[in-house]
């Protein structure tokens, strides 16, 4: 149910049921789970993309496997969503979203869980849980009002309403907009550029900035020094050091 290929230091995991707008099955979730943690432990790998086969980015949970019967809603989080978005976190390379179309739901909550969003002008985002009755879930209430303020998030969760690419960039809720033309050319772009800096300092600014929304400043500088530790020891800090020094563009290896 996904794709994922590598070149050129980027990783590209694509959600691939375009018939089912790439909703969600168990299958799914396990699926970009493993491709994940597939991409931490490759060296080659400098930069993950997350994109969606067809029309929409993802429609959220399959409704077909949740019409009808009982639900277990607790069991399904902590078994298969919660362990995907919390691999999102663990991943120690940029996480890029690629919008190509609809976020909706659950899709919209792993839009949010990545580093970066870059979103086609036909993208939207729908955070459609409030048209079935439903809490934001899979970190949709942590990265929200964390990346749009608390005001707009209570007012996308509470209404479900649609926000268009545009007004997406407006609030915040996406990094870039590029035309549906050549969207997926202009997002490689980015990765390929994100993906020739220096891998394992990346890694810890996104460990670091994400452990520093739970600390409080004394322990965020404390946390900053040991990382900056880590990141002083890397080839690529010294090889930054040499390039400035000898006024030459730096080759960054990842290592
Ligand atoms: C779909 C879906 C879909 C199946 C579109 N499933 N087929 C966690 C724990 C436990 C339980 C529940 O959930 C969760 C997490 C969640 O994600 S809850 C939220 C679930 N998602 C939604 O409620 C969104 C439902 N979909 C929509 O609101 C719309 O389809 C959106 C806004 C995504 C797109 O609207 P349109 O562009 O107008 O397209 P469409 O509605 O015509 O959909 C296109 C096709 O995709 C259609 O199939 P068809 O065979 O008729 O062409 C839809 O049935 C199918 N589809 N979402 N979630």
């Amino acid at each position: 149910t996904i794709l994922y290929e590598v070149s050129e230091g980027v990783a590209v995991l694509t959600l691939n049921r375009p018939d089912k707008f790439n909703a969600f099955t168990e299958k799914m979730n396990k699926e970009i789970t493993d491709a994940l943690k597939q991409a931490q432990k490759d060296a080659q790998v400098r930069c993950i993309v997350l994109t969606g086969a067809g029309r929409a980015f993802n429609a959220g949970q399959d409704l077909g496997d949740v019409a009808g019967g009982e639900v277990d809603f607790g069991g399904f989080l902590r078994d298969r969503y919660n362990p995907m978005i919390l691999q999102f976190q663990k991943t120690e390379k940029p996480i890029i979203a690629a919008v190509n179309g609809v976020a909706a739901g659950a899709g919209m909550s792993v839009a949010l869980a990545c580093d970066i969003r870059l979103a086609s002008d036909k993208a939207s985002f729908v955070n459609a849980f409030v048209g079935i009755g439903l809490v934001p879930d899979s970190g949709g209430c942590y990265f929200l009002p964390r990346i749009v303020g608390m005001g707009k998030a209570l007012e996308l969760a509470m209404t479900g309403e649609k926000v268009s690419a545009a007004e997406a960039l407006r609030i915040g809720l996406v990094n870039q907009v590029y035309p549906a033309d050549s969207f997926m050319e202009d997002a490689m772009a980015y990765a390929r550029k994100l993906a020739s800096l220096p891998t394992r300092a990346i890694g810890l600014i996104k460990r670091t900035m994400y452990k520093g929304l739970e600390m409080n400043l004394e322990e965020t500088l404390q946390y900053e020094a040991f990382a900056q530790e880590a990141a002083g020891s890397t080839e690529d800090h010294k090889e930054g050091v040499a390039a400035f020094m000898e006024k030459r563009a730096p080759r960054f290896t990842g290592r």
